[in-house]
């Protein structure tokens, strides 16, 4: 996969594209991440302005369409193009289905706004897909971008190892739950025991008691992810039967 970003500060992602799952993919070959500076487009020889003050009044600068518009352009021209994604708050929210979407494609390009936002001509000229992390506010798209490179990197096959496969995850399989608690040893630490079913070596057991912590710490905490629909009793039953508690004998 291509991921090519757009952004007025390239050098936040250094350190983060030298760390190691992603550094190991990029090494392997199966990602390539370049780095495009969106000032390079600035049509403002001296100063390299990308940004101007908001017609209308109000505070801070808005990102200006005509180097952004170039520069996805001019990026886009460079290979067979791609996806291309604005980082933005008034996206849709990334959630891990999208993120399975943007796995699939052969190249994506990320758009990273800062200031105050993009001028809206941006948005009507080259239509990206708007995506935004979560419903909380960044000084800019990066870090989102980086969120966004790190959970749809593990999607390809390779990038991770046999033992880490990602189909395991929270919100992946079938039903899209929480991750069931996981324990190694000490079997006993502080007066907390492992659950005996972990030790028992019934395979069987092991996952019906892992699928129903699924279940119950989801209720419990996520509710919203059950998509199915079910109603605060069922979720309260859910809740309230435990599958094998660790007993706690030294509290
Ligand atoms: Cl993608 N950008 C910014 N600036 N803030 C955000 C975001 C993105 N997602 C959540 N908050």
């Amino acid at each position: 996969m291509r991921i090519d970003v757009l952004t007025l500060f390239p050098e936040i992602f250094s350190g983060y594209l030298g760390q190691s799952v992603l550094k190991k993919a990029i090494d392997r070959g199966l990602v390539q991440v370049l780095l495009h500076n969106i000032r390079d487009w600035s049509h403002d020889k001296k100063h390299h302005k990308v940004d101007d003050r908001p017609f209308g009044g109000g505070p801070g600068m808005v990102l200006m369409a005509p180097p952004v518009v170039e520069c996805v352009e001019a990026v886009q021209a460079q290979a067979e193009p791609g996806r291309l994604v604005m980082l933005t708050p008034q996206g849709r929210r990334l959630t891990q289905p999208i993120v399975e979407e943007l796995a699939r494609h052969q190249r994506l390009l990320l758009l990273c706004g800062r200031y105050e936002g993009f001028d809206e001509r941006i948005r009507l000229i080259l239509k990206p897909d708007e995506i935004s992390i979560g419903d909380y506010v960044l000084n800019g798209g990066e870090v989102a971008a980086m969120v966004m490179i790190d959970a749809v990197i593990r999607l390809i096959p390779g990038v991770l190892g046999d033992e880490e496969s990602s189909c395991l995850d929270s919100f992946s399989g079938p039903e899209r739950l929480l991750d069931y608690p996981q324990y190694t040893r000490p079997r006993c630490y502080r007066g907390y025991e492992v659950p005996a079913v972990l030790l028992s070596g019934n395979h069987q057991a092991v996952r019906r008691w892992r699928l129903q912590e699924q279940r119950r710490l989801t209720a419990q905490r996520r509710a919203d992810l059950l998509q199915h629909g079910l109603s605060s009793e069922q979720c309260e039953h859910i809740v309230e039967t435990p599958a094998d508690p660790p007993s706690a004998s030294g509290q």
